[in-house]
């Protein structure tokens, strides 16, 4: 089966709750919606978000690398040969969420073709996941009343916890303020996205080991390698990577450097073939994952879970699976519920999903 297009449609789709955080802030989800097109009539699609304030990508690099170099490269290859399609997208460096989309959006083809779903041909190895909230910067009032509403509303019982705020003390009493409410019956984790200094952290980490935070994700600059190094050392939780390392380079220089002890997955940076890779690297050196968001649609969530749910190592913490609940609305013709605090992988063929043509004609941007 051969590809013979690949459409990059840029949309966008208001939050009803903007989502605040140390490295920045999206209002309004203005992602790329990616469908891959084959000789036999088979369409894939994936989500392709743009984050210029973590990988430099923008909805016009999106469009621009897949119609001016990655469709020229692609169209005429075989859709299973992968490792071919791969090393082809390798050739230009960057635009991990390009890329990704391609990848995913393949792999959607391949598990109708084959009349199963994608998640099974992964790894099959659960059908469902926790759900981690990401909770992002408010006052400590209000972070607390909306995860008191998820735990109630979905079940809810593991929150991400955005910090990386001057003074620190703004994000201690945060944490605190989320523990008074939510008692110990919560897992409570914490994300700076490099927003402190090593020494800021560390004072902040004392105080997480006294609320009973249970990971902590880019508290201060990789860059910073000597005190992020020594940073590590002080932390008596997992240290996750997340945005200092997307690739499986990155990851093994992060893990063997000291530079964390975790690594955060994203399917929207690293699609399904990278995601694959990344988390082997990480069972063969030790290395926890968490199956992280990159403030995903729902059909990137469908993405996250699909992986997740595959295997044993990525579906054993929570997965950060919930953020587009914050939005006005969804290209899915099906939307994705959230019950008893977990999420269940698409039982169908693909991805298992389809888009609302009336929606995407509504929120298109290119027409
Ligand atoms: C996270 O884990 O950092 C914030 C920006 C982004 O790309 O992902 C989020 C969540
Ligand atoms: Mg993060």
């Amino acid at each position: 089966m051969k590809i013979t297009a690949i459409e990059a449609i840029p949309y966008a789709i208001p939050y009803t709750k903007p989502l605040k955080f140390a490295s920045g802030e999206v209002h309004t989800a203005e992602h790329v919606l990616v469908r891959v097109h084959t000789d036999e009539g088979l369409v894939g699609i994936a989500d392709a978000p743009p984050r210029p304030f973590t990988y430099g990508e923008t909805q016009e690099s999106v469009i621009g690398v897949i119609e001016k170099i990655f469709a020229a490269q692609l169209v005429g290859a075989d859709v299973f040969a992968r490792e071919l399609i791969h090393a082809r997208l390798h050739r230009t460096v960057g635009n991990p969420a390009a890329k990704s989309a391609i990848d995913m959006a393949l792999w959607d083809v391949t598990g109708q073709a084959l009349d199963r779903p994608v998640t099974h041909l992964l790894g099959g190895y659960t059908d469902r996941m926790r759900v981690s909230h990401m909770l992002g910067f408010e006052a400590p009032q209000r972070m607390a009343d909306e995860a008191s509403r998820m735990r109630d509303t979905y079940g809810i019982t593991v929150f991400k916890v955005k910090v990386g705020r001057r003074p620190v003390r703004l994000d201690i009493d945060v944490c605190r303020a989320l523990r008074e409410t939510l008692g110990d019956a919560a897992e409570l984790y914490v994300d700076g996205n490099r927003g402190w200094t090593a020494s800021e952290a560390a004072a902040a980490l004392r105080e997480f080991d006294e609320l009973g935070m249970t990971l902590a994700e880019e508290l201060c600059p990789a860059d910073d390698v000597l005190g992020r190094r020594r940073l590590v050392q002080q932390c008596r939780v997992p240290f996750v990577a997340d945005e200092s390392a997307t690739t499986s380079a990155e990851v093994t220089r992060s893990l063997l450097g000291g530079d964390a002890t975790a690594v955060s997955i994203k399917t929207a940076r690293t699609g399904f073939t990278h995601s694959q890779r990344v988390l082997f690297q990480c069972e063969g050196m030790g290395a926890e994952v968490v199956m992280g968001n990159q403030i995903d649609t729902q059909l990137g969530t469908v993405c996250t879970v699909a992986f997740g749910a595959a295997y044993a190592s990525s579906s054993r913490r929570a997965g950060e699976l919930s953020n587009f609940l914050d939005m006005s609305d969804d290209l899915l013709t099906q939307p994705l519920v959230i019950t008893g605090g977990t999420l269940a992988v698409r039982e169908r063929p693909g991805l298992g999903v389809a888009i609302d043509e009336d929606k995407l004609s509504r929120y298109r941007q290119d027409r």
